[in-house]
């Protein structure tokens, strides 16, 4: 017999035609020894401080490389988690490329150096990058599949087009790609997964959820985690799926399983569920010793299981290999992953200089030039400079917000929304009679009658779900515009944001990017919102790189941002002040289809000589009433820059005011303690303390939630009178 190695692939032909030969049983056998190889030439290197952490595959790797040649690298996608050695290796990660990740080498090709070993990643195979969070992955799987079916039906919207976000993402796609999303059996308990079920059965997306049942979460068993131990009982009533539990330590068994997930998916049948027992023989990793919490029987009847010692037995027991056979092809394998650890160890390492690199886009500048739309444009079309006259009458910021939306999704058909009530009305066939909701606040009035219900409908009323999907669809390429519908009810959706959608272009080196636009009412002022409809804390997200942040204060702010937001590269919230959708204060004629503001770049709102007072949101026109009493009853003159945008700020203007004034106070709406003006005041203090002619001051909210009753909301948040007091205070300094 011919004992040469063939690539793992080329067992694909043989197994799509019935039997499988005895070279595709090598070659799978090769897969499964190699992944369990890598895994313990790691745990030795980890043992001898070579690398700082393991965690292996082994057990799964039947069910992986069963999955991995049912499917196809770089025409399906795939959504795997950190046990998934065999999965990767299948497809065609190399052993060196996942020892220059556990080295964490520059040339580590899924992250540079960022992420531990198993944290996967390819481009050119469509794996994308990979977190440490459980479950967040599954949400991704769906956007991915949502892109590749919206650009099946609207391939116009792959095309490039230079000036925005779309000349530098190559678009791929086919008609019957499938979507692998895996998971652990434990892993299963978050909401994210149920989330994602939740979709994929509604909209029969070719997504196959593969649950990789080992028995246990770290030290917790699987009837802990999951009512009545069997998750595949659990999701039988979910609609339009194809259901297969197996035995995870056949490979055969699961490379059948597999294709017929994939055969019903790239049907159009809807989503499939593989779930497959298979064992964890050396504990959750290398952190962790499960003699701690498992008694040695069952660990011996795991054993007895285990899927490389069957595959062994079977090669024996078929007379495919003979013992002198295997144990060659074995030291053969052995040296190439020795080899491949060798060579990882003589890799360089990453640059200091390196760390900051692709937190945000190297290729669009949110703060470019090329967004300063605004000085050309603006004539006329500031508050006091009306247009009106000329037909432009002056429109609210949600109708600014709104025609931004209309503009920009006639302009680029990748954009989609969704979010909740964001719809005109879900059933179509309403629409005909009424006039449609469009946002609980009316702020994406009209756009799924505009633009349909493939690119603007409602989501399931769950956070997490509106963000992981949105990270998934911007992986592809497209442009989510999303809506959370009250601030105070993103915390579902933080993990996804902080974890997952901040960082997808740093953690895999610039190879990933997530650029979707969360639209988010936010703020008080409301006159009975309480508590959980008015609170502000963009200082929590302010405080996570890879974010953009913008807070407009005015309509044609708002509107000229907006567009930046979509057109630029990176994750950007859009924190709109619900007090200031409507307000007499800062309408704006419709200034246009391309006006854009840069962001970082705040506008002097009015100049003064006394004291600069540092503002943004719905505090702008507070202090602008504020400095007006100060003016008129006290004779100072108060300078006000509205920030505009929070991430990144324009410390640039706020240091050539306070040089001027040598007096400053930072006003917010958010609570005092720990806000967004303890940095600013800290860096002022820091950087412009020669300047100074008092200590920096803050007006803020109180730390507090805001209450319902109004009498107490006036006290909890900054009102004009706090201030002026703060000023006449700081001018006695
Ligand atoms: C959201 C989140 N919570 C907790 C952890 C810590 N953690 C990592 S793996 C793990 C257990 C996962 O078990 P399971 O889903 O069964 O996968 P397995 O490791 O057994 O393959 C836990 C609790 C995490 N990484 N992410
Ligand atoms: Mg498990």
């Amino acid at each position: 017999m011919d004992l040469a190695v063939s690539s793992g692939r080329a067992v694909e032909k043989e197994t799509f035609s019935g039997k499988l030969g005895s070279q595709a049983m090598i070659d799978m056998y090769r897969l499964m020894y190699m992944s369990r190889r890598i895994d313990d030439r790691e745990i030795l290197l980890k043992r001898q401080n070579k690398i700082f952490f393991q965690v292996s595959g082994a057990g799964h790797e039947a069910l992986q490389v069963g999955a991995g040649l049912a499917l196809r690298p770089g025409y399906d996608w795939f959504l795997p988690y950190y046990r998934d050695r065999a999965l990767c290796l299948t497809l065609g990660i190399t052993p060196l490329d996942m020892f220059l990740q556990a080295v964490g080498a520059a040339t580590d090709p899924q992250s540079g150096g960022r992420q531990m070993p198993c944290h996967w990643s390819s481009r050119a195979l469509h794996v994308v990058s990979t977190s440490s969070s459980t479950a967040t992955q599954m949400l991704h799987a769906i956007g991915c599949a949502e892109a590749g079916r919206y650009y099946s039906r609207h391939p116009e919207a792959a095309k490039k087009a230079k000036d925005d976000y779309r000349q530098f993402h190559d678009v791929e796609f086919h008609g019957d790609e499938v979507v692998l999303a895996c998971i652990g059996e434990g892993s299963t308990s978050e909401g994210e997964f149920w989330e994602a079920l939740n979709t994929a059965s509604n909209q029969k997306l070719p997504v196959i959820f593969l649950i990789e049942d080992n028995g246990y979460a770290i030290s917790v068993p699987v009837e802990v985690n999951t009512p009545g131990g069997n998750i595949s009982r659990l999701v039988a009533n979910f609609p339009n799926f194809h259901f297969q539990e197996i035995d995870g330590t056949d490979v055969e068994a699961c490379l059948r399983a597999f294709q017929a997930a994939a055969a019903h998916c790239r049907a159009g049948k809807g989503p499939a569920f593989v779930h497959g027992h298979c064992t964890r023989p050396y504990s959750h990793s290398l952190s962790d010793d499960d003699k701690l919490y498992r008694s040695a029987a069952e660990r011996e009847s795991d054993a007895l299981r285990d899927p490389i010692h069957r595959m062994q037995m079977r090669l024996l027991r078929e007379n495919i290999l003979m013992a002198e056979q295997i144990t060659a092809l074995e030291q053969q394998w052995d040296q190439e992953v020795i080899d491949a650890g060798d060579a990882a160890l003589q890799a360089p390492l990453p640059a200091i200089d390196s760390i900051t690199k692709h937190v945000y886009s190297e290729d669009i500048d949110v703060t470019d030039p090329r967004f300063a739309t605004e000085e050309a444009d603006e004539a006329g079309a500031r508050p006091g400079k009306s247009k009106s006259s000329q037909g432009n009458a002056p429109k609210t910021m949600a109708d600014l917000i709104n025609a931004c939306l209309h503009d920009e999704m006639r302009r680029d058909e990748r954009i989609i929304l969704y979010g909740e009530d964001v719809a005109d009305a879900s059933r179509e066939s309403a629409l005909s009679e009424v006039k449609g909701k469009g946002g609980v606040f009316k702020l994406t009035a009209g756009l799924q009658t505009e633009f349909g219900s493939e690119r603007v409908f409602n989501s399931p009323l769950a956070e997490a779900n509106i963000v992981g999907r949105a990270v998934g669809y911007a992986a592809r390429g497209m442009k989510p515009v999303v809506e959370i519908q009250f601030f105070d009810y993103i915390w579902p959706a933080m993990h996804q944001i902080r974890n997952e959608m901040a960082l997808m272009r740093w953690r895999s080196n610039g190879t990933w990017v997530a650029p979707a636009v969360i639209r988010v009412p936010i703020g008080g002022y409301l006159t009975g919102g309480a508590i959980y409809h008015s609170q502000s804390g963009e200082s929590i997200f302010t405080h996570i790189p890879g974010l953009r942040i913008a807070m407009p204060s005015n309509a044609l702010d708002a509107n000229g941002l907006l567009r930046t937001a979509i057109r630029c590269d990176d994750p950007v919230m859009f924190f709109e002040h619900k007090r200031l959708y409507r307000e007499t204060y800062g309408r704006a004629p419709y200034p246009g289809p391309d006006f854009a503001i840069p962001f970082g770049k705040a506008r002097t709102v009015r100049a003064g000589t006394d004291i600069t007072l540092i503002t943004y949101g719905a505090v702008v026109p507070r202090a602008l009433q504020a400095a007006q009493l100060a003016e008129r009853k006290h004779d100072i003159s108060v300078e006000i820059i509205d920030l505009r945008t929070l991430a990144p700020y324009d410390w640039e203007a706020i240091a050539e005011s306070v040089r001027k004034t040598s007096r400053v106070i930072v006003a917010h709406e958010d609570m005092i303690s720990r806000g967004y003006g303890a940095e600013l005041a800290a860096r002022i203090a820091d950087e412009l303390f020669e300047d100074l002619d008092a200590p920096v001051k803050r007006v803020a909210g109180m730390d507090t939630f805001v209450a319902y009753q109004p009498i107490l909301e006036d006290v909890i948040l900054p009102q004009p009178e706090k201030i002026l007091k703060a000023i006449v205070d700081l001018k006695a300094w």
